[in-house]
């Protein structure tokens, strides 16, 4: 366990997959890991080993930029990065890998109601995108993260079908519900 992160983030690295991660996840902020950890608990869902760890890019530029360039050679496949109000993060992490980065804009307490989040990993320069997901959208950051891995492991092709048709089952249970 990284005894340096904070107590609720060292206890979700504990609780990820020992396997090599395949999936980072990275958020600026301890106050960003309620919304973050919907990632998480989905990728341990599905079985998909992940790491999951604090990257600030205004705090640790330092450490961000360490992350990304390391991430592909640390066996990384794809990063999740969450932020809110200068949400600064996914971006420049982006720039420093060619890894697929996917983009959780939060409505943290410091944002104007996300919107800022949302702009800020939104508007990526021709050629360094951010795959951006809908405000506090982690669950399915993790969702298009392992469809990404999904395109090279018949076993996670698998897991995404029997997700799919367990949503379905959900509706239609309701709907046989609402029919009583
Ligand atoms: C961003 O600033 C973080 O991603 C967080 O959403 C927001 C507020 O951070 P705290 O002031 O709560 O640490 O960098």
């Amino acid at each position: 366990m990284n005894t340096t992160l904070p107590p609720t983030v060292a206890a979700a690295d504990a609780a990820a997959a020992t396997e090599t991660p395949l999936v980072g996840i990275i958020m600026g902020s301890q106050s960003d890991l309620k919304t973050m950890s919907a990632a998480a608990e989905l990728l341990r869902q599905f079985n998909v080993p992940y790491e999951i760890t604090l990257v600030s890019a205004h705090r640790t530029p330092h450490r961000l930029v360490e992350y990304a360039e390391t991430a592909r050679k640390r066996g990384l496949r794809v990063i999740i990065a969450g932020g809110g109000g200068a949400a600064h993060l996914p971006g420049m992490v982006a720039a420093f890998t060619t890894l697929p980065v996917i983009g959780v804009p939060i409505n943290s307490a410091a944002s104007i109601h996300g919107l800022d989040s949302i702009l800020s990993m939104l508007q990526m320069p021709a050629g360094v995108p951010v795959a951006t997901v809908a405000l506090d959208g982690a669950a399915n950051a993790a969702v298009l993260a392992t469809q990404m891995l999904a395109l090279s492991n018949a076993r996670l092709h698998d897991v995404l079908e029997k997700y799919r048709a367990s949503l379905k089952d959900k509706v239609m249970r309701t709907i046989e519900e609402l029919r009583k």
